[in-house]
C-alpha cells in the first residue's frame, strides 16, 4: 500500500465541493474498498454509511462487476456510438428500460448525473419544438433541488451557493417551493402526511409564465443532497396531473433514488407515478465506472424518428455515451442486483434502518430526523454564528475516531449504506453516531 503522501503531492488536485486547504492538512484518504468498507492507507477499516456518494449500491469491488470491467477493457476498450454501436450498450439500455415503468422504453446514455440533467432538459425543449411548440423553453425546478452542476442542473437546481457564483445561468427557470417544513413534519418516518398542497404552487407558476412557455418540471422524487426530503403523501401524484393538464413534461431525477435506494428499481415504481423522462447515474454501475442516462417515454422518442434516413434525429451526445466498459459494468451490476435481490433487501431492511436512525431523537443537538428506503438524514442545531461547523466536525470525528464514513451537507448528516448492509452495520453506524453526538 502507498505510504502517506507529502504536502507537495497533495497540492495539484483541486477537490470538488471540498474545503481544500483544510482537507490537505489532514486528508481523509481512502485507499481500498471491499463490500461495506473502505480502508485507509494504513489499513484502517471504515464502515461506508453512504455507499461512497450514494452510488455503490451493490457494495464495493464486487467480483462479478470487477471481472466484467476487466474483460471489457481487454476486449473492446472504446467504440464510438455516434453512427456506430457495440453490443453491450444495447444490452444495458434494454435491461435498464426493462426495470423502468412501462412506457419509459428508450435510454440516452451520458456519463454522469449532471450530463443526464442537461440531456433530459434538452430532449424536453427539442421535443416541444419538434411538435411546433418552440416557445416551451422554461424549466421549473424546486427549492432545495439538486440536479448536478451542468448548466441545466444549476438553472433548475434550488441550492443558492451552486447558482450565485455563476452569473447568467443556462436555461430560464422558476422554482416550486421545497416540500420540507419542520414545524409540520419533524421526525416523520417515511412520507410526511403534510405538504401535498405544495404541488398546487405549480398552478401559480403556470399562471405567471403561461404553459406555452414551459417545457418541463424537474424534481427529485426524494430530494437527496439537501438532506433526504421524502415527498409528502399525494404530492408527486398532484405534480403529475398538473403537468399532464398543461402539456408540461415531468422529469424525475432518480440519480440517487434509482437502482434500489428506496426498495424498488426506481422511485417512480414505489410512488406509483410515472414521469415522461427519468434521469439516472450512480447506482447503474454501483459507482464502479462513470455512467448516467435518461430514460425516455416512447412517444417522445418516436417524435424524433420521423426524419429522412440520412439525417441525425437529435443533435446531442457525448464521446463516451454508452462506453463499452461502463456498459459492461452496468450489465454486471444489474446481474448482482437481480441475483442477490438487493432492491427487496433494501425494502426489507427499511423499517429496521428507520428505527435505528429515529432512536437518535432526543440526543444532544438533534433537530430533526427523516428517512425513507435506505436513506436517512439527521439535522443538527447549528453552532452559534458558525453554520455548518457542527456537521463538518461531526463528520470528521466519525471518520477519524469512529471508523464510519457518512455525508455531510451543512449541519445535516446523511446515511445511505450499500444495499448489502446487514442489521449489524445499521447498529454500528447509528450506535457510533449516538456516541459521537454525546461529545459534539
Ligand atoms: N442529480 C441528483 C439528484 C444528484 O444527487 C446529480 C444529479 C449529479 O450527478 P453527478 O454524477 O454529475 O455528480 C446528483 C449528484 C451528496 C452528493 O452528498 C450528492 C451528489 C453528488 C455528490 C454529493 O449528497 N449527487
Amino acid at each position: 500500500m502507498t505510504s502517506q503522501l507529502s504536502t507537495n503531492q497533495l497540492d495539484a488536485f483541486w477537490l470538488p465541493f471540498t474545503p481544500n486547504t483544510e482537507f490537505k492538512k489532514r486528508p481523509r484518504m481512502l485507499a481500498r474498498a471491499e463490500g461495506m468498507h473502505y480502508f485507509d492507507q494504513d489499513g484502517r477499516k471504515v464502515l461506508d454509511a453512504s455507499a461512497g456518494l450514494w452510488c455503490a449500491n451493490a457494495g464495493h469491488c464486487r467480483k462479478p462487476i470487477v471481472d466484467a470491467i476487466a474483460k471489457a477493457a481487454a476486449t473492446l476498450d472504446f467504440a464510438p456510438t455516434f453512427q456506430f454501436g457495440h453490443p453491450a450498450a444495447f444490452e444495458a439500455a434494454a435491461r435498464i428500460a426493462a426495470l423502468a415503468p412501462a412506457g419509459l422504453d428508450h435510454v440516452f446514455f451520458t456519463n454522469s448525473g449532471s450530463e443526464s440533467t442537461d440531456t433530459a432538459v434538452k430532449i424536453a425543449v427539442a421535443w416541444h419544438r419538434a411538435r411546433g411548440e418552440g416557445t416551451r423553453t422554461k424549466i421549473i425546478g424546486r427549492e432545495r433541488g439538486y440536479h448536478g452542476v451542468g448548466m441545466a442542473g444549476i438553472s433548475a437546481g434550488g441550492i443558492g451557493n451552486n447558482r450565485k457564483w455563476f452569473g447568467a445561468l443556462g436555461f430560464q427557470a422558476d422554482h416550486l417551493p421545497a416540500t420540507y417544513n419542520r414545524a409540520e413534519q419533524a421526525f416523520s418516518n417515511g412520507q410526511p402526511e403534510w405538504g401535498a398542497h405544495l404541488a398546487d404552487e405549480l398552478e401559480k407558476i403556470v399562471a405567471l409564465h403561461d404553459a406555452s412557455n414551459i417545457a418541463a418540471v424537474i424534481v427529485e422524487p426524494m430530494a437527496g443532497s439537501t438532506g433526504v426530503l421524502p415527498p409528502p403523501k399525494g404530492y408527486l401524484e398532484k405534480l403529475r396531473s398538473i403537468c399532464t393538464k398543461h402539456g408540461i413534461l415531468l422529469i424525475f431525477d432518480e440519480v440517487i433514488t434509482g437502482f434500489g435506494r428506496l426498495g424498488t428499481a426506481f422511485a417512480a415504481e414505489r410512488f406509483g407515478v410515472t414521469p415522461d423522462l427519468l434521469t439516472f447515474a450512480k447506482g447503474v454501475t454501483s459507482g464502479a465506472v462513470p455512467m448516467g442516462g435518461v430514460l425516455v417515454d416512447k412517444r417522445i422518442y418516436q417524435q424524433f424518428m420521423t426524419g429522412p434516413d440520412h439525417a441525425i434525429d437529435m443533435f446531442h451526445g457525448y464521446t463516451y455515451s454508452g462506453h463499452p466498459i461502463a456498459a459492461a459494468a452496468a450489465c454486471a451490476t444489474l446481474d448482482v442486483y437481480r441475483d442477490e435481490g438487493l432492491f427487496d433487501r433494501a425494502k426489507n431492511l427499511e423499517a429496521y434502518f428507520g428505527e435505528g436512525v429515529h432512536s437518535l431523537k432526543g440526543k444532544p443537538g438533534v433537530a430533526d430526523i427523516r428517512n425513507i428506503g435506505l436513506a436517512a438524514a439527521i439535522d443538527l442545531d447549528p453552532l452559534d454564528g458558525a453554520p455548518g461547523k457542527r456537521g463538518f466536525e461531526l463528520m470528521k470525528h466519525l471518520f477519524f475516531d469512529k471508523d464510519v464514513m457518512c455525508r455531510v451537507s451543512g449541519d445535516t448528516l446523511a446515511f445511505s449504506p450499500p444495499l448489502i448492509a446487514e442489521k449489524a452495520h445499521v447498529d454500528e453506524m447509528f450506535g457510533k453516531v449516538a456516541e459521537a453526538l454525546a461529545t459534539h
